[in-house]
């Protein structure tokens, strides 16, 4: 039977596959891309008789291609945390889907593997900024402060590779980011010895130089709004400086506004951290919105609807 291992590019959705594949190695084709990058089911419309893992990315956006693989007769093993609509029931398919904002993907996965490569979990969770979460997962792993630190910088490198417009924006394709990793057992160990880390920390600490000289163009009783201009870094580190900027007001809710290369804008929202909850919800009432309820985004939001998101942003979290 063929294999076919579907992930999302970021933190959460490699270091699922890599506590998965730790566990049960096995051959398959890698299907993944960038983070936005979510319909990957999509691109199996000719698979079939086939083995699927499928890894952080909605069963809502892809619930015609999972229908239609299940169809073809492909058994679906399926973990995710993101907004997931209408349950599926199907006899080859396993899901474990977990919606609460307090989960990550790679939880899921390690809850389902009691707990086997821990390391890798509080990495992924640091990486979806579940950074409680993550400390929670660590206790019994027993690990110094340096070295939760450490595994902190790790899950935001691999996050921070996954954002960008295309794979050219991406310091290394996921897929390959992905291979790279496979060799170590434990993320400090891939964090100290790999050039794949050391080429993304060097990116990493440029990037955030120049965000660093962003000004808010809203902030207010809701949160702050930033936008940055329209150039490659600022496509790549845009989730974690959203991340970053919602950390330093947990009280109050944080957008980031990008302009994709056509023209349109992409926005990155995090609910206020205190209360998260609401980002999935004002994000979906724009057409290319989606996301989580403490994390979520607007992948194409046409210039001259600037003005309606932030009158929208300011209703869902004035309090
Ligand atoms: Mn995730």
């Amino acid at each position: 039977m063929n294999a076919f291992d579907v992930f999302n590019g970021d933190a959460d959705g490699i270091c699922a596959l890599h506590q998965l594949r730790l566990h049960e190695p096995r051959e398959a084709e890698l299907v993944t891309g960038v983070k936005r990058d979510i319909g990957l089911l999509e691109r199996l419309a000719d698979v079939s008789d086939a083995r699927i893992t499928v890894l952080d990315i909605s069963i809502m956006t892809n619930r015609a291609a999972t229908q239609g693989l299940l169809e073809r007769g492909c058994e679906l093993l399926y973990f995710d945390h993101h907004f997931a609509g209408e349950p599926l029931e199907h006899a080859a398919l396993e899901a474990h889907i977990d919606t609460s904002a307090d989960v990550c993907t790679s939880l899921l996965v390690d809850r389902y593997l009691d707990g086997a490569y821990r390391a890798w979990a509080v990495t992924a969770a640091f990486g979806d900024n579940l950074v409680k979460q993550a400390r929670a997962a660590a206790k019994p792993l027993d690990l110094t402060a340096q070295e939760l630190e450490a595994l902190h910088t790790l899950g935001e490198l691999l996050n921070y590779n996954s954002y960008g417009d295309s794979l050219e924006d991406l310091h290394i394709p996921p897929a390959e980011l992905y291979r790279s990793l496979r060799g170590y057992e434990h993320p400090l160990t891939f964090l100290s010895d790999s050039l794949e880390a050391e080429n993304l920390l060097r990116g990493f600490t440029a990037d955030m130089v120049r965000a660093n000289r962003s000004k808010p163009i809203y902030d207010g009783g809701a949160g702050r709004v930033f936008r940055f201009p329209n150039l490659v870094w600022a496509r790549r580190v845009v989730g974690v400086y959203a991340n970053r900027l919602s950390a330093e007001t947990p009280e109050r809710a944080t957008a980031l506004v990008v302009p994709n290369p056509d023209g349109s804008l992409r926005i990155s929202v995090r609910a206020p951290e205190e209360r998260p909850s609401g980002a999935d919800t004002l994000c979906m009432a724009f057409p290319t919105g989606g996301g989580r309820t403490a994390a979520a985004g607007i992948n194409q939001l046409p210039e001259a609807d600037l003005p309606k998101f932030l009158e929208a942003f300011q209703e869902a979290f004035q309090e």
